[in-house]
Order: C-alpha cells, then structure tokens, then sequence
C-alpha cells in the first residue's frame, strides 16, 4: 500500500507511534519508581513494525503476541488508561489487573494477548486459525514472536500444521537482532529467519520493519492471501530495540552504545515524520500529535494512579469456565481429577 497525502490515516498512524514511544517511556519511569511490579518489557525503536503490522488487521481479525506487548495492544485501539492499569495491576486494567505487562488482552478488539512463555504464543495462534476453517469464518489470525522464539520446538510445529491444514496465519518475526541477550547472528543457524518459511513450502519475507508504508504493503497482502486463500506465510520485519531486553536489563553487555546510536540514526518516528512532511503535512500537526500523545500518557497514568486494586474476592473470577463448579463438588482433597479414592501411597483408602 502506498498510502497518498490526502489520507487521513497517515497522521493517525503517526499518532499511534508517537503514542507507543510517550507510552513505554512512562513505563520506564514508572517501573523504576516500583509502581509497576512484574517484568516491563519495552519496545522503544519497533513502532513501525508494530503500527503498520496492526493497520493492515482488518476489524474482525484475530492478534495474538508475546509479551513484549504494550505496543500492539495501543496500535489495536486497547485504550492508554486500561494498558497502563494493567501494567499497574489495577482493577480496571485491560486483563483486571491480573496479567501484568506481558499479559495484556482485549478480547472486543480481537486481541488474545500478550503470552509470557517464548513461544508459547504459536500454537494458540494455529489452534485459533484452524479453528476459524472449521467455523468457515472468513478472517485471519497475526501471531507476532521474536526472533529467539524461532528456535523453540512450538515454531516448528506450528508452521508445519499451518502448512499442512492451509491455516489463514501470518507468522510476524519481529527481528530486533537480538534475544534476551544473544544475537541473531550468534543463535540461528539460519539468520535469514524468512527463509525458514520455505521448510514447510510457505510464503516467507522480509520487510524493512522501520519502515512504515513498507510494513503496511507487505502484512496487508500477505495478510489478505491467508483470508482469501487460506495461505500461512511468515513475514519478516527487522527493527531495532533501543532500550534493554527488560527495564533491569541495561542492555549493554551484547552490544555497544555506538550501535545503539546508529540504530537511533535512522529511528522510524523520524522516518515517518518525513513521509508526513513529504506528503505535505505541516511541523504544527506532526507537533499537536506529539502533544495529544503525551497528554494521552500522562491521563493514562493518573488513571493507573488512582484506579483501585483488584477485589480478592474475584481473584478466581474467569479462571474457570462457566459450570466448573459440579466438577469441585466431585474433588476431593489430595485427587484434583475427581477421583473418590486416594490412590496414592500404596492403595490408600482401599
Ligand atoms: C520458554 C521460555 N524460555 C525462556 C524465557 C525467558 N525469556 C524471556 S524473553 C527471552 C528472549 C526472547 O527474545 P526474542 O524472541 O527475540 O524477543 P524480544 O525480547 O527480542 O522481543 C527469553 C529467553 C521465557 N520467557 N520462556
Ligand atoms: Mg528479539
């Protein structure tokens, strides 16, 4: 997609990056003034391949991401306040409080969440695609992972079964050259990691992920292959993080502070702020939408501030499913599956 001055989206996705950028660096200050608790994982630096990744979502499709997540949840509308509740793990947070920063969720706006194990994410998304054949739905499923996560046993059976079953998948590799703290380049024996589609006869590529128009074109067509044809690909965006792999991490110790400089060089909120200029768009707009995004964070956070704790009393609320309960009138201590007779320790109870 080439998206054309009179768009009116080209200043809105603008918006959602500079949302995502005000936002994560909130996060950091919070989360080090301990009012966020849990992991916080940042993705300062990844806001083009998250924006336009999103954008190409129709309304009806279904996301699904690890849980370097804020991002993802902002871009797919998941309102500012109910993020940073979360991250707070307050009541009225998008997951009530009681998934923290990885575990963002909004399932109104089709967004799964957020999934805290590497990779873990992969087989819910396949699940989820296979699931939408059998209903004959018409949509598709966006599973976004990093490129540690493509070493792990789930990535390859995944994409095997996606293949096999014609899944309406798109794998997104957020390829930020590095995992927890080793390169691509040191973990993959393949670090061409859109070639690994081709393992499993399936659609690979890779797009420049700072690159906004690009990502839209390429997640857009590939997306709409998995809808119309039922044809899983793998889509490739490589970035940059500049922050550490969490706030603890200072993000040093694999890499220098003069790669990191580069890599701000060529940031894509810059990027974009050029493409709006190119198209026409004045300094005052770009700059009133660095203004709302701010305004927007520090309401976000005042929110958080004041947004109450989740009540006890409803901590196993949405745990189970509706009607479990005949099931626990059937436990019995010490036999979790029902059973009447403790069966353990020699026959006891025989
Ligand atoms: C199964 C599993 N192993 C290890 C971890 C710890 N861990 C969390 S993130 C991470 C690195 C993942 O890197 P990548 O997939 O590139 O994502 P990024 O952090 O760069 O977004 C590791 C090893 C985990 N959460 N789950
Ligand atoms: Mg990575």
């Amino acid at each position: 997609m080439t998206i054309t001055a009179s768009d009116p989206k080209l200043i809105g996705l603008y918006g959602s990056m500079a949302l995502i950028r005000a936002f994560e660096e909130e996060a950091e200050r919070q989360y080090k003034a301990a009012r966020i608790g849990g992991y916080c994982h940042l993705s300062s630096g990844q806001e083009a391949a998250t924006v336009g990744t999103v954008e190409a979502l129709a309304e009806e499709d279904l996301l699904v991401t690890g849980y370097r997540c804020h991002g993802f949840a902002l871009a797919r509308g998941v309102p500012a306040e109910a993020v940073m509740a979360e991250l707070y793990g307050r009541r009225d947070g998008c997951a009530h409080g009681r998934g923290g920063s990885m575990h963002l969720l909004d399932v109104s706006r089709g967004y799964y969440g957020g999934w805290g194990i590497v990779g873990g994410q992969l087989p819910i998304a396949t699940g989820m695609a296979l699931s939408l054949v059998r209903r004959e739905a018409p949509q598709a499923v966006l599973c976004e992972l990093g490129d540690g996560a493509v070493n792990m046993g789930a990535w390859h059976e995944s994409l095997n079964l996606a293949a096999v079953w014609r899944l309406p998948v798109v794998f997104l590799v957020i390829n930020n050259l590095y995992g927890m703290g080793t390169s691509v380049e040191r973990a993959s024996a393949e670090p061409d990691l859109f070639k690994r589609a081709g393992s499993y006869r399936m659609t690979g590529e890779r797009v420049d992920g700072d690159d906004l128009e690009a990502v839209i074109e390429a997640s857009s067509r590939l997306l709409e292959e998995a809808r119309s044809e039922r044809r899983p690909a793998v889509l490739e965006a490589v970035t940059y993080r500049y922050r550490g792999h969490s706030v603890a991490d200072a993000g040093l110790a694999y890499r220098t502070r003069e790669e990191i400089e580069e890599h701000r060089q060529v940031d894509p909120l810059e990027r974009t702020r050029t493409l709006l200029r190119g198209h026409g768009v004045s300094a005052e707009e770009i700059e009133a939408a660095d203004r709302d995004a701010a305004a927007t964070v520090l309401r976000a956070t005042e929110f958080a501030e004041s947004n109450p704790a989740p009540d006890v009393d409803r901590l196993a609320t949405g745990v189970y499913a509706p009607g479990s309960d005949a099931q626990f009138e059937r436990m019995m201590p010490g036999s979790p599956f029902g059973e009447r007779e403790l069966v353990f320790g020699g026959g006891l109870g025989r």
